[in-house]
């Protein structure tokens, strides 16, 4: 089977330091949990980025200094920062980080609940908009999917050609307005997509590693990170990331998949 890309989402958009004092929200607690993921085996770092107070922002330069000093901490790993922000946020807002050129970027597939009153809006347009900027840029969209409809809008708007391939998806599996974190539904994403399509898997909550598990047995990869889960376990908050990334990578040698350098990503993914 094919080596294991593991994406640490290090910070997220909602999760709070009142939540789990770990969350990072400055440059230098940014980075912090950036090198426990990287060191314990992530590849790739799925990026949002806060003010010091923990709001959450999609600024430029924000970003641009999160960016550097995480490729200081982790040289080689890829970087991906989320267009998706927060609930609320304009598109132009969100694109901010685009304009850096990072290697990917987070492209949402759709509109959905997103717990309370919250929506997280991506009209078709939207969609159409944050794809061909990404392309212009040259960056590799991952399609975030947090329901089987926006499986379908990815492939119908890959077959209208502003989607490239190789496609890449993230099946979000847990989000209260999305699909279920169940095995029946992961299987029915992952049978939704062409064969050469690659995926990888979000579990949220208490989800996070059943989820992971039952995609590295299925042939996906995985996200594990403090946007989606807070614990270790039951009751034990993690202390970082990198906690939940070594879990991860203890799970994945007793299941004989071995782990991706960040070289090996790059290529299992078709990033240049
Ligand atoms: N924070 C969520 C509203 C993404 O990164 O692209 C959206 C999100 C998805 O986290
Ligand atoms: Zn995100």
């Amino acid at each position: 089977m094919e080596k294991l890309v593991i994406t640490a989402a290090i910070c997220g958009a909602e999760v709070t330091k009142e939540q789990n004092p770990s969350v990072p929200y400055t440059v230098e607690e940014i980075v912090r949990e950036a090198k426990s993921a990287y060191h314990a085996g992530a590849s790739i770092i799925h990026l949002h980025v806060r003010e010091d107070d923990g709001t959450p922002t999609q600024d430029k330069e924000r970003f641009e200094v999160c960016i550097k000093a995480i490729k200081e901490a982790c040289p080689d790993v890829i970087i991906q920062p989320s267009t998706g922000g927060a609930v609320g946020m304009s598109n132009e807002e969100r694109l901010q980080p685009t304009l850096l050129k990072p290697e990917m970027a987070s492209l949402d597939c759709g509109t959905c609940n997103f717990g309370g009153d919250d929506i997280f809006v991506n009209t078709e347009n939207t969609i159409i908009e944050f794809a061909n900027t990404m392309n212009k840029m040259g960056i590799k969209p991952e399609l975030e999917v947090f329901d089987k409809g926006m499986v379908d809008m990815a492939l119908r708007l890959h077959k209208k050609g502003y989607i490239k391939v190789p496609l890449h998806f993230n099946f979000v599996l847990g989000v209260n307005g999305g699909i279920a974190a169940t095995p029946r539904d992961l299987v029915f994403l992952a049978g939704s997509i062409p064969t050469d399509a690659t995926y990888t898997v979000t579990g949220i909550g208490r989800h996070q590693i059943s989820m992971a598990t039952l995609s590295m047995v299925m042939g996906g990869h995985v996200r594990v990170g403090f946007e989606d889960n807070l614990y270790l376990k039951k009751g034990v908050l993690a202390k970082s990331n990198g906690e939940l990334v070594e879990k991860i990578v203890r799970i994945a040698e007793a299941l004989g998949r071995e782990i991706a350098t960040p070289e090996e990503a790059r290529c299992i993914l078709g990033l240049s």
